[in-house]
């Protein structure tokens, strides 16, 4: 078993409502079989507590001290098996979903079934929707806008803050009339800010992403009741309970399922499963992801209960160069699924080595 820190810079900055990166440091993980057969997961944390709890340095503790030797201890025929050992550790989720994916990149790997149908995936190609960060005016989001949808991303999420909301919001829906649009707050406003979402209502956005802080669940339903466009949930749903209880409290209508937050592929799979039982439509949330944590949200994206446009934009849109031979590709909005065993997506090695600020392998 490896870890390594790689750091890539970003080709445009982005910034949301906590705070702003230029470049991202990810952890690999990766799993070699006794009979040598490899699998790569990605550990797709911020480096700063904002978004969740966790941080590249966290990841690494963890990841060394616990998941590490866990994972060497645990004897494992199916991912699903090392997902339940490893949900031993509490909380974490950006670092078990890195063991997790490596677990699932082998186990398809060397079995033979494509990641996506492992999952349970029915689609050969997914449709893909582009996240744009805070910008330093209304004139330059229009312009990332009109970039995006050249590139031909078919949804366009804006992030919004207190401060930077209808105006920006209002200016692209103007501008963009007949491009589906969705915002996300990343939990910045306050349980009490309802006027500036009655605004946003009137916009006919696709919907509302995660306005309250993440355990705010009572005060989401309290806004879904007098709002008509849906509140999605983002960082409120760290586990499946959460999931129970925000449907219990009709918290929202819709659901981001990001590998990421939810500890990894086989609790996203369950997430997807409870949503679509629920009736609730999900689509796939994303971290900015190298190459190996992109393939496994394509795969994950490809699921039947996936029926909005995932943040699962080609890779091009975020780095020069990524971490795989082949990048993701965006094309016409549309993103290819991989059809080869594995994550479909093979690491290069050389520039993952060149990128590569620290490197741990366990004997
Ligand atoms: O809320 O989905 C989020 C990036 C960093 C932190 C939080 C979020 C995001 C994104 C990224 O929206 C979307 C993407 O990877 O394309
Ligand atoms: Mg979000």
């Amino acid at each position: 078993m490896e870890l390594r820190r790689v750091r890539l810079p970003l080709v445009h900055q982005f910034r949301t409502s906590s705070h702003a990166k230029r470049g991202l440091e990810h952890i690999l993980v990766t799993l070699t079989s006794t009979d040598g057969a490899v699998g790569w997961g990605e550990i797709a944390s911020p480096s700063g507590p904002y978004y969740s709890a966790e941080t590249v340095d966290s990841c690494w503790a963890v990841a060394g001290s616990f998941l590490a030797p866990l994972t060497l201890a645990t004897g494992w025929e199916h991912p699903s098996e090392l997902a339940a050992a490893l949900a031993k550790v509490r909380g974490n989720h950006f670092a078990r979903a890195g063991f997790d994916m490596a677990a699932w990149a082998l186990w398809s790997g060397t079995s033979g079934v494509p990641l996506a149908k492992a999952l349970g995936g029915d689609r050969s190609r997914v449709e893909a929707g582009v996240s744009l960060g805070i910008e330093p005016t209304v004139d330059d989001l229009l312009e990332q806008v009109a970039l995006r949808v050249a590139d031909g991303y078919r949804r366009v999420k804006l992030k919004i803050a207190p401060g930077w909301d209808v105006t920006p919001v209002r200016a692209v829906r103007t501008a963009f009339p007949d491009v589906p649009v969705h915002v996300d707050a990343n939990g910045a406003y306050p349980v009490d800010e309802v006027a500036v979402f009655r605004q946003l209502d009137h916009l006919g956005l696709l919907m509302i992403e995660q306005p309250y802080a993440p355990r705010a669940l009572v005060d989401h339903a309290a806004l879904q009741a007098v709002l008509a466009t849906p509140i999605c949930l983002d960082e409120s749903i760290e586990e499946l309970d959460d999931l129970v209880t925000a449907l219990r409290l009709r918290a929202g209508r819709i659901v981001n399922v990001k590998v990421s937050r939810m500890g990894g592929l086989t609790q996203a799979v369950r997430a997807h499963d409870l949503a679509l039982a629920h009736g609730v439509p999900v689509w796939c949330g994303g971290m900015h992801e190298f190459g190996i944590g992109r393939a496994a949200n394509v795969a994950l994206s490809s699921l039947p209960g996936f029926t909005l446009p995932s943040d699962v934009s080609g890779s091009a849109k975020y780095y020069a160069r990524d971490i795989t031979t082949e990048p993701i590709v965006c094309s016409a909005g549309w993103v290819d699924v991989p059809v080869a065993p594995g994550l479909g997506r093979d690491p290069d090695l050389p520039f993952i080595s060149a990128n590569t600020l620290a490197h741990h392998a366990t004997p």
